[in-house]
């Protein structure tokens, strides 16, 4: 029978949400060689160089207190989250308005100086660092809501607003933001839509395409796109707001958003359940779908060495035994008696059937909350083995674990730790080799066939981080070179002097 909640201890650190301390990890932790360094065949582009004249412009508009320009205070923002990559610039400007910024790209590209528009500084990709010298355009001060419209549960905000800051405000009024991530309470929403992120939930409530309702958005050459639209329908043209979902800060800043809000459940149940092979996830996965409906909400995959680095680094407690492979299955909705009937009844027919050995299931706060920390600390645990190469891959879902067992061949020993976890419910697999340091060798060894083999199974090189700076030269095995071109003619369009993070998401 399964058990009841034990042997949780006392949570240490990392609880859902925790503020990334960004702008120090990368000097507790040593500094990454420079991007132009490390990545020596990327070619600085023809743009200017910062002068004092172009800095007094900038302060002349933003004040003092708000351009960045002494090379130690910059640090920070020149470095990503991951420690992947590091630029050299010079200058972080911080708008509080979407004025402000249109003067600021209109002015850069007048002089033609590379911009990198940057969010929370939580992108996994490495684009949201300068490569070399680029102007950071951080939105970190554009921080206001606007509007909750309690009837149609829409918000509007500006782009620097905190994922968590905005879930906790929405909630105030019963209602709750459409996506979910680890990086919550770092991450902002422009950062997100940027992305076009997918997180914890998307299996239930969608990506950004369908929920972000209008957006307003600062192109190259400084103009205001106004599409801040609240309607639900709007078929007046080209929908032109699409362009700057996931588009990664190449086609515009994205200053404003209007987003589609679901009202916060009134009931939620989290079971976290240990099995003993991926065959036996996938029959669970059947399971749940089945019998959870439309009330399953989230359906998280955890492998035996994932779980391993939050237990081992960060000091959390499984709830349960030892096994090959976790899932944590989460209902949502509005009757607690009905979802913990349905929740029981999948339960129990797992443990019946036997693809599920062990496992706890809870409708308590807290508890979620520390079952929610063991599958969304992963990323941050990792980091303490040394240098983490991560794929972030789309797989039919039977292929899904394959990739995992196929680099522990390939690579065995030679790497510190070689895991996989991720959102089964949408086919997305994350994919995380750990080396002690990073390693030519090592990257030469998974890189191109980890993309290769995507390919050939027709997945996607990158399901939900983007492409930044890592990728653009593996777009083409899910895109094809008439869809390549498009979209280097629209980025010419939008941006004639590419001086938009010049060196992300499109191959040169
Ligand atoms: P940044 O990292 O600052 O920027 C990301 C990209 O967007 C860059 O290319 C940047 O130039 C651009 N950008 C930022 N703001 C703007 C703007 N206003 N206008 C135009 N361009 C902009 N991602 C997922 O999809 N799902 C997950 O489950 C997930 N979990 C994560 C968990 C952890 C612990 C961490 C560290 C990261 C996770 N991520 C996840 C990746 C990351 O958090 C997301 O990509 C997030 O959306 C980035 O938001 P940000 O504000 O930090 O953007
Ligand atoms: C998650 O699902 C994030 O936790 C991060 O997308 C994945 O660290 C990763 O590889
Ligand atoms: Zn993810």
């Amino acid at each position: 029978m399964l058990r009841g909640w034990r042997g949780l201890g006392v949570i240490r650190s990392a609880s859902p949400g925790t503020r990334f301390p960004q702008y120090t990890r990368g000097y507790a932790a040593g500094l990454p060689e420079l991007t132009k360094d490390r990545y020596s065949h990327v070619k600085r582009g023809n743009f200017a160089t910062l002068e004092q004249n172009h800095l007094k412009f900038f302060t002349d508009l933003l004040g003092e207190n708000r351009v960045v320009s002494n090379p130690s205070d910059c640090q920070a923002y020149n470095v990503d989250w991951i420690r992947s990559v590091r630029g050299y610039s010079n200058c972080v400007l911080k708008p509080r308005t979407t004025q402000e910024v249109s003067e600021i790209l209109a002015f850069c590209n007048r002089h033609r100086l590379a911009v990198c528009p940057q969010g929370g500084n939580t992108g996994l990709v490495g684009g949201s660092v300068p490569v070399f010298d680029e102007i950071i355009v951080n939105t970190g001060l554009m921080n206001k809501i606007l509007s909750i419209d309690e009837i149609s549960g829409v918000l509007v905000c500006e782009a620097g607003c905190v994922l968590e800051t905005l879930d906790d405000r929405l909630a105030e009024k019963d209602l709750m933001m459409p996506l979910d991530l680890g990086a919550k309470g770092s991450c902002h929403i422009g950062g997100n839509i940027s992305t076009n992120a997918g997180g914890l939930r998307l299996l239930r409530y969608g990506n950004l395409h369908g929920s972000v309702l209008g957006l307003e958005a600062v192109k190259a050459d400084g103009e205001i796109m106004d599409l801040l639209s609240t309607l639900k329908k709007d078929n007046t043209g080209f929908h032109l707001k699409h362009l700057f979902i996931g588009s990664e800060g190449t086609l515009g800043l994205v200053t404003k958003i209007a987003i589609q809000c679901p009202p916060k459940p009134k009931a939620t149940n989290v079971s976290f359940l240990g099995l003993q092979t991926f065959e036996n996830v996938l029959e669970t996965f059947q399971l749940a779908r089945k019998e959870l409906g439309e009330i399953l909400s989230s359906f998280e995959l955890i492998d035996a060495l994932s779980l391993d680095i939050v237990t081992g680094h960060l000091g959390l407690k499984s709830p349960i035994q030892d096994f090959p492979f976790y899932v944590l299955v989460e209902t949502q909705g509005s009757n607690a008696t009905h979802d913990e009937d349905k929740m029981n009844r999948f339960l129990e027919i797992a443990m019946k059937t036997g693809t599920v050995e062990d496992g706890t299931v809870t409708n308590e706060d807290s508890k979620i909350k520390a079952i929610w920390a063991l599958r969304e600390s992963i990323t941050e645990g990792l980091l303490r083995d040394g240098y983490v190469f991560k794929y972030d891959l789309s797989l039919p879902i039977k292929e899904f674990y394959g990739i995992v067992t196929e680099f522990r061949k390939r690579i065995g020993e030679d790497a510190v730790r070689i895991c996989g976890y991720g959102h089964v419910g949408d086919g997305n697999i994350h994919l995380n080799i750990s080396t002690k340091e990073f390693s030519q060798d090592i990257l030469k060894r998974i890189e191109p066939f980890v993309y290769e083999h995507t390919s050939q199974l027709r997945g996607s090189v990158s399901a939900e981080h983007g492409i930044g700076f890592r990728k653009p030269k593996y777009v083409h095995y899910s895109k094809t070179e008439p869809a390549i071109n498009l979209m280097k003619d629209i980025k010419r369009i939008m941006d004639p002097n590419g001086i938009l993070n010049p060196y992300k998401v499109l191959p040169s």
